[in-house]
């Protein structure tokens, strides 16, 4: 019998691409899935409204309000999305004892061990963020960078502690726990002194660094900026900057695509720093005319980021996190459409002739190579798609929609 999928083999076949070998792959890549988008970034520490220039609109109902909610709608996300993942999570979602309360300065790994459960249990990879923002002592938008040397001593404590936290989770996990730090240090208008601040960033950061983990344990990263909202004339955490941070001490730094000027392609930075860096992290968002973090669809710069990571032969070298929020849908649904569309590019990117493809730009036949490059856009990758989901247990096309309705119905629409 011919099968969609048995159409659709041949056919790339005839390319040279196997298609039983790009199943295999893709179901080994995980990806990280960011906890924040189940409760519009707020966590769990109950200080309310979000902070640091970045921004959530709409008011959905049915978002997560505790750590079993959130658990739960990450669990009936995942199961609707084919692999096997990570969560990635922030300081923000410690898990406190009744009536305890613990600064973030003095965040232990105790307060993170229902979440290692939750992935032990799971058979998942952690990944985890300090949390440098929606906080009394993040008022002015100087974190790390504060001439207030309490406050920078605060925030230096802070990320010492998360550390910490990445390491024992890796520990526990067996997979080592991305650590990326990102502040939302800068200013509004234009400031008298540029280099003052990034002095000072420097100096946290080697306090931070200054505590040693073996790598097997954690990785770490640092992700750059160009503006928040309400700190649109300066950031101190720059591209630059942070690019050769991280090369001088030896750690990484992470690439959101949403951070850079809007005709800069992040998935062209990727083969850029393989050249330099073992490994390089990523925020995969969708920025819509700003850094507005939009659900990731498979559109055009996800493909061109998905290409990089799988015709370099990075798909262990670059991590893939997603960073989005949208506040205005259905959350889980907002999960497995991300998650989902950046396994999609992927896909693509895995049933491609790279060789093929190389050959033709290092023999000079572009002529050829466009041609192919379009043809192939229009091969059957759908029925690929349906059967990598229907071997992995996941409904393929729109059926896992259903999930998330009879979800919303008896689990989310009860909760406001
Ligand atoms: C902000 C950065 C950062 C955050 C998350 C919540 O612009 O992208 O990564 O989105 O840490
Ligand atoms: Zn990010």
């Amino acid at each position: 019998m011919n099968t969609a999928y048995d159409l659709a083999k041949q056919k790339y076949a005839a390319l040279g691409v196997d298609t039983e070998k790009a199943l295999a792959e893709l179901g080994r890549i995980p990806i990280s899935m960011h906890c924040w988008q189940g409760d519009d970034v707020i966590g769990f520490e109950n200080r309310g409204g979000l902070t640091g220039g970045i921004q959530t609109t709409g008011n959905y109902p049915g978002k997560a309000r505790n750590p079993q909610e959130l658990m739960a709608d990450i669990e009936k996300a995942l199961s609707l999305i084919p692999g096997k993942h990570r969560v990635n999570l922030h300081a923000s979602y410690a898990v406190f004892r009744d009536g305890e309360a613990v600064d973030r300065d003095c965040l232990l790994p105790e307060h993170f061990a229902p979440w290692i459960a939750f992935a032990k249990e799971r058979g998942l990879g952690l990944d985890f963020n300090p949390t440098l923002f929606s906080h009394p002592m993040a008022e002015s938008n100087l974190t790390l960078s504060s001439p207030d040397e309490e406050i920078r001593a605060f925030w230096v404590r802070h990320c010492r502690a998360t550390r910490k936290i990445a390491a024992e989770m890796g520990r526990q996990l067996g997979t080592p726990c991305l650590h990326n730090i990102w502040i939302p240090d800068g200013f509004k208008d234009m400031p008298a002194d540029k280099i003052g601040p990034r002095m000072r960033l420097k100096k946290s950061l080697d306090e931070i660094f200054a505590d040693q983990y073996d790598s097997a344990y954690i990785v770490d990263s640092v992700e750059s900026k160009v503006f928040g909202i309400g700190l649109e004339a300066f950031t101190v955490g720059s591209s630059e900057f942070y690019l050769a941070y991280a090369a001088q001490k030896g750690i990484y730094t992470l690439l959101d695509n949403g951070h850079y000027h809007p005709t800069e392609m992040v998935s062209d930075k990727i083969p850029t720093l393989l050249a330099f860096f073992e490994k390089v992290p990523l925020h995969v968002t969708r920025p819509m005319r700003w850094d507005s973090d939009h659900v990731v669809l498979l559109e055009d710069e996800l493909r061109e980021i998905a290409k990089e990571v799988v015709r370099n032969d990075a798909t262990e070298r670059v991590l893939i996190g997603l960073d989005y929020f949208d506040a205005s849908i259905n959350r889980v649904s907002a999960w497995v459409v991300g998650m989902r569309s950046m396994q999609k590019a992927l896909l693509s990117a895995l049933l491609t002739p790279w060789d093929k493809l190389r050959g033709l730009q290092d023999s000079g036949d572009t002529t050829r190579l466009m041609m192919q490059q379009e043809e192939l856009k229009t091969y059957p990758m759908g029925a690929v798609w349906e059967e990598f989901c229907a071997r992995q247990g996941v409904p393929a096309g729109e059926a896992w929609f259903d999930a998330v309705v009879q979800y919303e119905n008896d689990v989310l629409s009860k909760r406001d």
